[in-house]
């Protein structure tokens, strides 16, 4: 079991070989659940200034601080490109966070979530309740497994797919690979659309035009759009999307104002203006 983080005189330090030669440090007050599940370390904090942290294998997955961008991001860039999303699945983020943000579409008639470690649900029970609160809406099935496996006995099941990975040095790393993309591809329905965890344009140019190049190969359309989060290394990750038919990088339909209201991130403004890239990563991801 790999453990990416050390902890000094109250600060926690993220270093990790993903990130060489730069190190993450909040500082916390607390540890307030420690433990090993089958497949990662898992640790709650409490930190000084960004409210309650999870970490898996030492490695930051969120903060309360700013948990919101990351979320709505992943989950409502990909469900209003799409014209009706009804059926949808959601493969890890056992915290619950994106659950929480795909149950606010009324739209959404099924959601299928697979997650390989019981473990982080039961600790985001704990400890995380307002993104576990994902987990209460009556249209969700949970499937305790591998997301891969689960894939591959899906066929032109789902509207959006969407993937909340850890990065790949863990459990997830499966689902960087293309065999789970074409996966993907073969369980959306026609005009479906799928969107995962792309890493930073700044720190992970490697992940980020291998993503890339596998959607690009796979996908009619495909997009990366940027996501400002403080508390991830570089401040910043990417979500990488596939389409078999709607546009990516602007809204297919129209915010409903009280779904607008719930949202501190998300707006159609911001869903086109996060596909505009920095002119390094425009030309990285064209020349692919
Ligand atoms: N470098 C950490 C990337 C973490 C992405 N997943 C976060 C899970 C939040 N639901």
């Amino acid at each position: 079991m790999k453990n990416h983080h050390q902890i000094k005189d109250g600060w926690f330090f993220e270093i990790c070989p993903m990130w060489p030669g730069m190190g993450f440090s909040l500082q916390i007050e607390k540890v307030l659940y420690s433990g090993e599940s089958r497949f990662q370390k898992i640790d709650v904090y409490q930190t000084r200034h960004h409210g309650k942290m999870l970490t898996l294998d030492g490695i930051i997955q969120l903060t309360e601080s700013d948990e919101f961008a990351y979320q709505e991001m992943l989950a409502h860039v990909p469900l209003f490109a799409h014209p009706n999303p009804e059926n949808v699945l959601v493969i890890g983020g056992g915290d619950g966070g994106i659950l929480r943000e795909v149950c606010r579409h009324d739209c959404v008639k099924d959601v299928d979530f697979c997650e390989i470690d019981e473990e982080v649900i039961r600790v985001s029970r704990q400890f995380l309740p307002t993104l576990a609160c994902g987990f209460d809406d009556s249209r969700i099935n949970i499937h305790i497994g591998d997301g891969n496996a689960f894939v591959l006995g899906k066929k032109k099941q789902y509207d959006v797919i969407i993937v909340d990975s850890s990065d790949p040095i863990g459990p997830g790393d499966v689902l960087f690979k293309k065999p789970f993309y074409e996966g993907l591809k073969a369980a959306l329905k026609p005009g479906g659309i799928v969107a995962t965890q792309g890493e930073s344009i700044f720190l992970h140019k490697e992940w980020v035009i291998h993503l890339a190049k596998i959607t690009k190969e796979l996908f009619i359309k495909q997009g990366y759009s940027c996501i400002m989060v403080p508390t991830y290394p570089g401040g910043n990750i990417s979500i990488c999307l596939g389409s078999l038919g709607p546009e990516l990088n602007k809204p297919g339909r129209q915010i409903p104002d009280q779904l607008q209201e719930q949202l501190r991130y998300y707006s159609p403004e911001i869903h086109e203006a996060s596909f505009i890239l920095p002119h390094f990563a425009k030309k990285m991801l064209e020349d692919i």
